[in-house]
């Protein structure tokens, strides 16, 4: 018997374990934090499950409401939505909670009131959620300042304030990827243990990639620097070989192979969406945090992502994030735009 495998085998890091490990690292830390990320990893199982029986369960298509951002609302969005919230709350450790589908944000009532302010989206990706496509669930996080009464300007931080980020990607296997900020890990779901355990430590994106994603159907829409970006990944002028493009739709699963593989993922503004369409707070930050935490960029097309500070809860903004040499060249050419 290979006594060195059987003793790796059995010696689970599950998420708990990997969290009770840092938190040791902060003798002043309560245990909080691994308290509000063990209710989060309990709403990712069971929108996982909820995903994987969505068919049987008769959870496929439209609930019959309409979000915030006008986007007819799907029965798993509602559903996962409620079990997020009710978890987060429930946690004792949430003050402020921003999620994609609700328009306002919701402060919790004092006596459940903890110091974490929670951003989130449930279920991104809805585009996808009928066909079976990998989706996923998009969090960040917060704190305020001790004793402060909660206030929205809490969330209304600069992405670069985050403690932690993470996503959950409900695909082939349910792999949850968490940064608390000394570095990227990847967990994945044993569905027979009910736990997930550390399979992609350590995770660093490659210098540079070969594979681009974006929507190429807003093309005809696309600003210069865009439009010359992709031509570049399709005709390279410097005899090195051509990108692949690779685009599912949905955030979570085209970051996530971003992240494993290298390369770029941009959503541009485009004169259809001056701003571009991914949220800041619930899906451009999170993404941003874990990709330089990966050793990666994230650039709106005039600043580092994780610089902005939104106005509002639902603002949107142009990104670009991936490998840094890929993210350096597009800089390159919004640079040479401006001069
Ligand atoms: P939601 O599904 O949570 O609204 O997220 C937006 C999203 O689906 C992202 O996951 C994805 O990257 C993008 O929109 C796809 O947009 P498009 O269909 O315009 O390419």
């Amino acid at each position: 018997m290979d006594h060195a495998a059987e003793a790796h085998r059995t010696d689970l890091m599950t998420i708990t374990r990997y969290v009770l490990n840092e938190q040791s690292k902060h003798p002043e830390s309560r245990g909080d934090f691994t308290i509000l990320l063990n209710h989060i990893v309990l709403g990712c199982k069971f929108v996982c499950s909820a995903v994987n029986k969505a068919g049987l369960a008769k959870l496929i298509g439209l609930a019959g409401e309409t979000n915030v951002q006008g986007e007819e609302q799907k029965k798993l969005d509602v559903l996962s939505n409620e079990v997020f919230i009710k978890a987060l709350v429930s946690s004792g450790r949430t003050c402020i909670l921003v999620s994609e589908e609700d328009e306002e944000a919701t402060f919790v009532e004092p006596s459940k009131r903890g110091r974490y302010c929670v951003v989130f989206d449930p279920l991104d990706g809805s585009s996808n959620i009928d066909c079976g496509v990998s989706i996923g669930t998009i969090f960040g996080i917060y704190m305020i300042k001790e004793g402060g009464e909660p206030k929205l300007e809490d969330v209304l931080q600069p992405g670069k304030n985050m403690l932690a980020a993470g996503y959950c990607m409900y695909g082939s296997s349910c792999t949850l990827v968490l940064s608390t900020g000394s570095g990227v890990n990847g967990f994945t779901l044993d569905p027979s243990l009910g736990e997930f355990i550390l399979t992609h430590p350590d995770i660093k994106i490659p210098k540079k990639g070969k594979k681009y994603s974006v929507n190429e159907g807003n093309a005809k829409n696309w600003d210069g620097p865009t439009a010359k970006y992709v031509e570049k990944c399709k005709f390279p002028k410097d005899g090195s070989p051509a990108k692949s493009l690779r685009y599912i739709g949905s955030m979570v699963a085209d970051v996530h192979r971003t992240l494993l593989y290298g390369g770029i993922f941009l959503y541009p503004a485009d004169k259809k969406s001056p701003n571009g369409k991914l949220r800041v707070l619930y899906e451009v930050f999170p993404m941003s945090f874990l990709m330089e935490e990966a050793g990666g960029q994230a650039f709106t097309g005039k600043q580092r992502a994780l610089d902005l500070v939104p106005k509002q809860i639902h603002e949107r903004s142009p990104i670009f994030l991936g490998s840094y040499d890929d993210v350096e060249e597009i800089k390159a050419l919004y640079a040479a735009e401006e001069q």
